[in-house]
């Protein structure tokens, strides 16, 4: 049986998530916390990061190294592209989502409100989280040329795509929206992409858990 382990409102679980019910593969959700002590986990992610993963032929961390064995072993439907040019485009943008965006919007702005305010109950960083919606437009603004060119939001799903649009739920849970007349072609790409099945069934299960 294959087992995704990671609480599902991380940005990188999802990502895992989207990219197996893209291909439709079943899969089990063991919901550990980052940091568990669960030995199981443990063997799989060293660092105690989620999301990790097994399946009958492999223990694996880290989103991208996961999706990347996904997209080996599960080839179609295909995540990344053949054309080399569109695969390292694919591959550039799930790093500037990894990276800046998880840094940005879920690090400087979902943890703080969220993840410590909310379910920790400690003080908020506001001038973090000031500094952090400081720099949005600026990201928002490289999204939206990378959908101009047709990098991110083509006509077919890529986990660039995945990788981007699953920081902007944590975004969406900290309050906060992509600014619409700015950026619409980067609100519309999100509202696309969120609607896909792969996405909607994991937010509604996230809905349930953030809710109770
Ligand atoms: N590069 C890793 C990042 C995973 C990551 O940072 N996950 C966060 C939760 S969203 C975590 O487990 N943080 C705990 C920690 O940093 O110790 C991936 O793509 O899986």
């Amino acid at each position: 049986m294959t087992v995704v382990f990671g609480a599902p409102i991380s940005p990188f679980v999802r990502k895992v998530r989207v990219a197996l019910a893209e291909k439709n593969i079943p899969y089990e959700l063991n919901p550990v916390f980052p940091g568990s002590d669960d030995p199981e986990f443990r063997a799989l992610s060293p660092f105690g990061k989620v999301p990790a993963f097994r399946d009958e032929h492999i223990g694996l961390a880290d989103s991208s190294v996961i999706c990347a064995y996904i997209e080996k072993r599960y080839p179609t439907p295909a995540l990344l592209p053949a054309d080399p040019a569109a695969y390292a485009t694919a591959l550039w943008l799930e790093e500037y989502a990894d990276s800046k965006l998880f840094e940005v919007l879920t690090a400087g702005v979902f943890f703080e409100r969220i993840v410590k305010g909310k379910l920790r109950g400690l003080p908020v960083d506001e001038a973090k989280v000031a500094a952090a919606l400081h720099e949005l437009p600026a990201v928002c603004g490289y999204l939206e040329q990378q959908i101009s060119t047709g990098a991110l939001g083509g006509n077919t799903l890529t986990l660039g795509d995945i990788a981007v649009a699953t920081q902007f739920v944590n975004l969406q849970y900290a309050g906060e929206q992509v600014d619409a007349a700015a950026f619409p072609k980067l609100t519309q790409f999100l509202a696309r992409t969120l609607a896909r099945p792969s996405f909607a069934d994991c937010l509604t299960q996230e809905r349930t858990l953030m809710q109770g």
